[in-house]
């Protein structure tokens, strides 16, 4: 019956308008029968309360200008992009309403913090949707302190309108008691590509992990499964690539410089928010003193010239300006830096085109903010994964297995169980030469073994797995509800790289 199913849709936008505009619609005092009737109407399709919340994110379809006349339509929150920096203290409780003013339910997921399941934002785990056109209100206490972030945790599959390809993405700072360096002021950058693309090239290989040791039986396991899938006359299966790139939402050299004075401490929280890539960034002239990785103090804090960050990653860095010029801070591919992937740093009284300088090679290596003698307690219990690629195997895209098992949509039952209190090491293997960030819902987990070499002390939430390598972390059940586990390439994570934990 189209006409009934016309009004219902028009009764639902009308809503959703109004969950939107209903404090407008208050403040400026339209307060007709029909109105008021409305919002009524409004209030009672979603569970929304006299209270104002602490924070309301609208999530929006908007035009964002990445660079002037150059205009992306995408997904936001609140019209912006880079979505709102939220700012919480740690440990007192929050509420937030979700608006969705679009045409989807959606999911907010709240990366890195340990909260329950109908709050963390991924349907996997059971938390509700928020309706299109309506809204959520959830309450929570935020923890632990750190750079933490928000971000869609929809499916896109082949829609690269839709998860992590939209504009759906904004940092967290949860303030600490104590912050572990001392600086002048904080920067946040979030790094993020548009006008995203399918491509049959194959992944781009990247090397830049420390130490780069391969395991010759997974890489033999996965050249033979492609050479058998290529020999059969399939094609590379699908991979993204992007148009634009930006930093805090703007290409190189069309959005505000960094403005700094000689002498100042600039605290940086980098977050990569692609769906799909790593990230690198470097400073010409400039260190890196990284002081937290994921928003968790490291025990040795280094200085390095370039910043590695996988999917979802964050690095807090201080720099100390000390090299006066104007310079691009910039991702260390070429091509993608010539398409915005940067930002100016530029010092007081300096003046000039910005200058770019490639650094000397350098290999991202972990355990160098780990603990120098590392000493970790044995766990109770090993979990053995090792994770496949099966070339194009759906409709072009590569499915992604572990332990030969692909994620069987969304009817997924916990394949791992957890007993609360104890401390459980995920031995990961990678039989594909792709790097997997792989990412641990409401845990953090202690990083013990990076391809071969034992390290202490890192504590993250999202780590990069190298082509053929193998990583182990630890962590302790200590939130119990469903928990997900997957990689964080959306690619990767829609097309069978998910499992879930429960606590029995
Ligand atoms: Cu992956």
């Amino acid at each position: 019956m189209p006409g009934k199913d016309t009004s219902r849709r028009s009764f639902l936008k009308m809503t959703g308008a109004l969950a939107g505009a209903g404090l407008v619609c208050t403040r400026v005092a339209t307060g007709t029968a029909t109105m008021l009737a409305q919002e009524n109407a409004a209030r009672s399709s979603s569970p929304a309360t006299a209270t104002p919340p602490d924070y309301a994110v609208h999530i929006v379809a908007s035009p964002i200008e990445i660079a002037p006349k150059h205009i992306i339509s995408t997904v936001t929150y609140n019209g912006e992009f880079p979505g709102p920096l939220l700012r919480f203290k740690e440990g007192r409780p929050v509420t937030v309403d979700i608006h969705n003013d679009t045409d989807t339910p959606e999911q907010l997921h709240w990366h890195g913090q340990l909260v329950p399941t109908d709050v963390d934002g991924a349907a996997e785990e059971g938390t509700p949707y928020v309706p299109a056109h309506g809204m959520r209100r959830i309450t929570f206490t935020p923890r632990p302190a750190g750079f933490r972030f928000y971000h869609t945790h929809n499916r896109a599959g082949a829609n690269l309108y839709s998860g992590q390809y939209s504009g759906q993405t904004a940092p967290v700072y949860i303030e600490p008691a104590h912050e572990p360096g001392s600086y002048d002021r904080e920067v946040f950058l979030t790094l993020k590509e548009f006008e995203p693309a399918f491509s049959q090239g194959g992944d781009m290989a990247m090397d830049f992990l420390s130490p780069a040791a391969k395991v010759k039986e997974l890489e033999d396991r996965g050249e033979s499964a492609m050479k058998a899938s290529l020999a059969k006359g399939m094609p590379h299966g699908y991979e993204v690539g992007y148009g634009a790139f930006t930093i805090n939402g703007r290409m190189l050299g069309h959005g505000e410089p960094v403005r700094v004075k000689q002498g100042e401490r600039v605290l940086f929280h980098v977050l990569n928010g692609s769906a799909t890539e790593i990230r690198s960034l470097a400073l010409p002239g400039h260190s890196f003193k990284v002081i937290a990785l994921d928003g968790n103090p490291v025990p040795t804090q280094a200085e390095v010239p370039v910043l590695w960050l996988g999917t979802a990653e964050r690095i807090s860095a201080v720099v100390e300006m000390n090299h006066p010029g104007v310079w691009v801070m910039g991702d260390l591919d070429d091509d993608d830096r010539r398409h915005g992937m940067g930002i100016v740093v530029e010092y007081a009284g300096q003046k000039g085109k910005p200058v770019w300088a490639r650094p000397q090679p350098f290999r991202w290596s972990y355990a160098r903010f780990g603990q120098t003698s590392a000493v970790v307690a044995p766990p109770d219990e090993i979990i053995d994964m090792t994770f496949t690629k099966r070339n194009a195997a759906e409709r072009g895209f590569n499915l992604w297995a572990i332990n030969d098992k692909v994620l069987p949509d969304f009817s997924m039952t916990p394949t791992y169980h957890l007993h609360q209190g104890k401390r459980y090491r995920l031995r990961m293997r990678n039989a594909s030469d792709d790097i997997h960030p792989i990412h641990l819902h409401r845990h953090t987990f202690e990083l013990t073994k990076v391809a071969g070499s034992k390290t202490a002390g890192v504590m993250k939430d999202v780590v990069m797995l190298g082509g053929y390598q193998e990583v182990e972390v630890d962590f302790t059940a200590n939130d119990p509800g469903l928990t997900l586990f997957h990689c964080h390439q959306q690619l990767h994570m829609d097309f069978g790289f998910m499992t879930l934990f429960d606590y029995v």
